[in-house]
């Protein structure tokens, strides 16, 4: 089926850290197309011509890479556009940055991009430059002036997207009325949401949006980035908490993907099924044939470790479901009997198996190359697992105190000889997710959704269990065990 709402479906790749290679762009626009979305956007933050070296055009040989992107997506039925953000360093009433700005978008438009992103999101938040701050009222009036100038320049054409510099948040700043008021009609303006990293977007709040901006937002969606301070996680959920109806008052969403092009996969194919047909959407059946998509040649395996990678900002509850179900059963026991630990440990003896079967069998080996950091965390957390529950067995079978102590001294020390890893595998030990909200012009600051999680190991959980359980036995029986 094919969306009736959402206009523009596609990715934007908009995130800080090292940008896609060419053959990872070619990869996403052939699956855009095969997911039925239809824009991919050039916007990556650490590509030096993009944002430091606005001014200066891009050399012959990306030229060329670029001209291949737009003629994929033309065969394929994807727009391939290009964002350039110069907010850094421009001085919006100087001619020459003006003149220069419009030639580096002229030269997409040359190669046949008809889709083109003003991108002012990360940059000061107030007129740096005193000739500006003499020209103009405030940051929205220069943004304003500079957006409509640029889109009357380069026709009405295209696509032109805005994205302006309170772009997150539920806030009407002054900022964001006189975008509302002044901005030409047709030009498309940026959102992320009620916050960076939106774990909700509601009707709502887009439609308020809208109401505020005289226009739909096009939604840049913040998922599933992991760059900056979230690097250590792997987003592997499904998209979730995303109104049914957002559709009806916006005007697309583009999502950020991870640095990791393949392992990006499953989010935004989610979200592709979502943007099909949202009431229908059943994000467990989407991320299930997702995760058999992307783990062609060892599916089990793949979906096993997909399931300990769910974490994020739609997901801060998950861990990994499976584990944390066995493990809630056997926790809830009065008294564990030996056979009650059974599948709990088999589940875990099939998670020590992924890493060595992924790396012998998923067919698509850049997605292995970009989770190999994900498959040692993996593998370390999973034996760490082990260790705990092979302590819980021998607590079981160990009549001796003396025999149950031993067994706890080296179980320690087995723990301390696996160090903990970086990545995050099972939920995180910490992980900082940089909610911002630019609530009032000027000042920015922390949204109210989580921004720190601490202590949401689901190992650590664990090992912490058995171990209180362990220390139990050892002072409370006196010196009798069972
Ligand atoms: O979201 C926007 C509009 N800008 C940046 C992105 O470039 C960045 O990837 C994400 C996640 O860190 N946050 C942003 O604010």
């Amino acid at each position: 089926m094919k969306s009736k709402n959402f206009v523009y479906r596609g990715i934007v790749e908009g995130f800080y850290g090292k940008p896609f290679t060419h053959e990872d762009r070619l990869w996403w626009i052939e699956n855009l197309a095969l997911l039925d979305m239809n824009v991919y956007l050039y916007a990556p933050k650490d590509d030096t011509y993009h944002r430091q070296r606005w001014r200066e055009p891009y050399p012959q040989s990306t030229i060329i890479e670029f001209e291949e992107l737009i003629k994929k997506g033309r065969e394929l039925g994807v727009t391939v556009g290009f964002a350039i953000s110069p907010g850094n360093s421009i001085i919006y009433s100087d001619e020459q940055h003006r003149r220069d700005l419009l030639e580096k978008f002229r030269k997409f438009q040359e190669l046949g991009s008809t889709f083109l992103c003003l991108a002012l999101d990360d940059v000061p938040t107030s007129l740096q430059n005193p000739e500006d701050r003499s020209a103009y009222s405030s940051l929205g009036a220069a943004h304003v002036s500079l957006a409509n100038n640029l889109q009357q320049a380069l026709g009405k054409d295209g696509v032109f997207w805005l994205i302006p510099t309170d772009y997150a948040g539920n806030e009407a700043t002054d900022y964001l009325k006189k975008l509302g008021k002044e901005l030409l009609p047709g030009i498309e303006v940026g959102w992320t949401g009620g916050t960076v990293l939106a774990s909700e977007i509601l009707f709502k709040e887009a439609e308020q949006r809208t109401e505020l901006l005289g226009r739909k937002p096009l939604i840049w969606d913040n998922v599933p980035v992991a760059d900056g301070p979230m690097k250590s996680a792997l987003h592997l959920g499904p998209y979730l908490g995303r109104d049914k109806r957002l559709g009806e008052t916006v005007s697309g969403l583009l999502l950020n993907p991870m640095n990791h092009a393949r392992a990006s996969y499953i989010t935004i194919s989610t979200a592709a099924d979502y943007m099909k047909n949202p009431d229908s959407y059943n994000a467990e059946e989407a991320w299930r044939d997702a995760v058999h998509h992307a783990g062609r040649g060892a599916e089990k395996a793949f979906s096993v470790f997909a399931s300990a990678h769910r974490f994020g900002p739609m997901s801060p509850q998950e861990r990994e479901p499976i584990i944390e179900e066995l493990w809630n059963q056997l926790d809830s026991l009065k008294e564990v009997q030996i056979e009650d630990t059974s599948d709990f440990r088999l589940a875990i003896e099939d998670r020590l198996q992924v890493e060595s079967t992924l790396g012998k069998h998923l067919l698509d080996r850049e997605l292995l190359g970009e989770i190999k950091p994900w498959l040692v965390s993996h593998h370390t957390e999973t034996l760490r697992l082990n260790t705990a529950c092979n302590l819980l067995i021998d607590s079981l079978q160990t009549q001796e105190l003396i025999e149950l102590l031993l067994k706890f001294m080296s179980f320690e020390s087995n723990l301390k000889a696996l160090s903990l890893p970086i990545e995050i595998s099972y939920g995180p030990r910490k992980i900082f997710y940089p909610q911002l909200a630019t609530d009032r012009d000027g000042i920015a600051s922390l949204s109210p959704e989580q921004v720190l999680f601490r202590d949401n190991s689901l190992v650590d959980d664990i090992i912490s269990r058995i171990e209180d359980k362990i220390i139990l036995d050892l002072t409370s029986s006196g010196g009798q065990n069972n």
